[in-house]
Parts: C-alpha cells; sequence; structure tokens
C-alpha cells in the first residue's frame, strides 16, 4: 500500500443518479442504461418503438448514425442525436452509473473507464491531440476500471488509518490558544511545528506549514516563496493553504511569489510533489492524515 491518495476520480466519466451494479450488455445495442434493457427490443413485426415519442422504426435503424427518434432514443450508443447519453459498457460496483454525454462518443478520447465510448477506435484528429505526459487518455483505449478499482480501494484502506491517526492532530492542538489558525479545532497545528523537504528535478524545497517555503539550488540560489499563511475555501473536500500575507522574493515579472499548500489525506506527514503551476506560483501537495 502505498502512503499516499492517489486520486482515481478525477478523469471518471461523469455520472447521473442510478446505482445499479451490472454486466456489460450482450446482445444489446450499445450505449443503453441497463435499466432501459427492455425497451430496446424488436416488437413482434422487428419495429423499435422510441422510448417517449413512440413513432415506431425497423430495429436495424437502432445505433446506425442518424437520429430517427424525436426524444433521441434510437441513438444511443453514437453521437448522432445531440444532447443524449451514452452508457459505458462497464460499470463500476458501488457507483452512480458512468456515463458521458453522446457528442464524446468515438471524439477520441477515452471517457468510459473500460474505453467503451471510443468503438471506433479511432485517435482524435491532429488538431486536438495531446503530446507528451497528459492526465487524458486517447482512443484506442485501454480498459482502465479493475485499476480503477483496486487503487479506490486501497484509498479507502489509506482514508481508515488516515482517520484514526487524525486523533492525535486533534489532541495535539487541545490546549493551544488561538488554534483555529491552525485549521478546524486546530487540526493542522502539528505541522507548524516542523519543516518537511522535498527534492525536486531541478530545486530542493523546505516547506514549513504556517511559517515559510523556501526553495534552494545549490550552491547559489535560495528563494523565499511564502510566508504568513491564510485559508482559502475548503474545495471538493480539501484544505488550501495560501502562504501568501506576508514576504516573499520577487519573481523577474515584478510579482511576488506565491506558495500554496493543498492538504491531502495519507498516513504519515510528507511533501508529495511541488509544481510551479504558473511561472513563480508553486503549489505544494502535501499528505497529512489531519486530511482524513
Ligand atoms: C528561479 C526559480 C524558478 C522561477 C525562476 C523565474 O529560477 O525560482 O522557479 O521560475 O526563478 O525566473
Amino acid at each position: 500500500m502505498k502512503d499516499d491518495l492517489k486520486s482515481d476520480e478525477d478523469d471518471l466519466p461523469l455520472s447521473d443518479a442510478s446505482n445499479k451494479k451490472v454486466a456489460p450488455p450482450k446482445d444489446l445495442p450499445r450505449g443503453i442504461h441497463m435499466d432501459d434493457a427492455k425497451l430496446y427490443t424488436k416488437d413482434s413485426e422487428g419495429k423499435f418503438r422510441c422510448i417517449n415519442s413512440k413513432e415506431l422504426i425497423p430495429f436495424s435503424r437502432v445505433n446506425d448514425d442518424y437520429c430517427d427518434c424525436k426524444d433521441l432514443s434510437d441513438e444511443p450508443g453514437t453521437s448522432a442525436c445531440p444532447d443524449s447519453r451514452f452508457y459505458c459498457a462497464q460499470q463500476m460496483p458501488d457507483r452512480d452509473a458512468q456515463s458521458v454525454p453522446s457528442s464524446r462518443v468515438n471524439d477520441g478520447i477515452c471517457d468510459c473507464c473500460d474505453g467503451s465510448d471510443e468503438w471506433a477506435n479511432q485517435p482524435p484528429p491532429e488538431s486536438v491531440r495531446v503530446k507528451g505526459e497528459n492526465i487524458v487518455s486517447q482512443a484506442p483505449c485501454r480498459n482502465k476500471c479493475d485499476k480503477i478499482i483496486k487503487i479506490s480501494k486501497e484509498n479507502e484502506q489509506i482514508r481508515k488509518i488516515g482517520q484514526k491517526l487524525k486523533r492525535g492532530y486533534l489532541e495535539a492542538a487541545k490546549h493551544v490558544v488561538g488554534r483555529e489558525t491552525y485549521g478546524p479545532d486546530g487540526l493542522f497545528y502539528k505541522l507548524s511545528k516542523d519543516c518537511y523537504s522535498y527534492k525536486g528535478f531541478e530545486y530542493e524545497y523546505t516547506v514549513c506549514p504556517f511559517q515559510r517555503v523556501r526553495q534552494e539550488k545549490f550552491p547559489s540560489s535560495s528563494k523565499l516563496l511564502g510566508t504568513k499563511p491564510i485559508w482559502k475555501q475548503k474545495s471538493h473536500g480539501r484544505y488550501v493553504l495560501h502562504m501568501t500575507q506576508g514576504d516573499s522574493s520577487q519573481c523577474p515579472n515584478g510579482m511576488s511569489r506565491k506558495a500554496v499548500i493543498l492538504f491531502l489525506c495519507g498516513i504519515n506527514d510528507r511533501v508529495v510533489k511541488v509544481m510551479e503551476e504558473q511561472l513563480c506560483e508553486y503549489l505544494i501537495k502535501f499528505a497529512t492524515p489531519a486530511a482524513c
């Protein structure tokens, strides 16, 4: 098990409200929601009835890449009907049904974790192709569902262990005057007593949460990236500390350097990564049980 949470969810497809565990559809039209399976059967004359608008069309026109039904229900597996949804073939246990807007079917980007939205296996057009390291998977797609399930199970275990350890962080702040400076009930107070280092490719960073963040390059350069903290809104259940209220070294563009610490759930305190997201603006990912 790794000691910090991995982000497995960020690139999952958007989902709707249903919560069914289902096997991939067999002999059923591509892209349908499994609850609708019985609506996609031929009638006695081999026809399909549009689900809400009720027109009768030959079943061969289902998923023929032409939108026949007024209610858009005959093209669940193609992008022919605008504003409809494509349901991924492999659904994930204990999650909302995974679906994507029909416009994303065969657009060259793998949205479903099983890649079923890219059934034509066409790579994206050159104009939108992403080169180098990126988080977007491009067709032809690999099935990533099992890996995602495995990671989220590991993360769940980390979270459980972290939540137990978190009690010690609250305990440490119990008698501290003005502890709210360090988060709710002084949750992150313990981290203010230490500094943590991180060796990047070019620079070494020393992160002293609530005190200062430094960037060094042996033997010549030492820059102050931030001092004096201010909490910013906790976004998506995360704690974000901006070390931007005090002094910091000036950037050649005339602006002050800025450091932001994003606390993530982990089972020990450590800097996971430092990224210079924009010139002289540094994002520090910091794992700690306090954020579990
Ligand atoms: C130094 C470092 C870099 C930064 C440049 C800006 O080399 O602080 O992180 O991008 O200055 O010139």
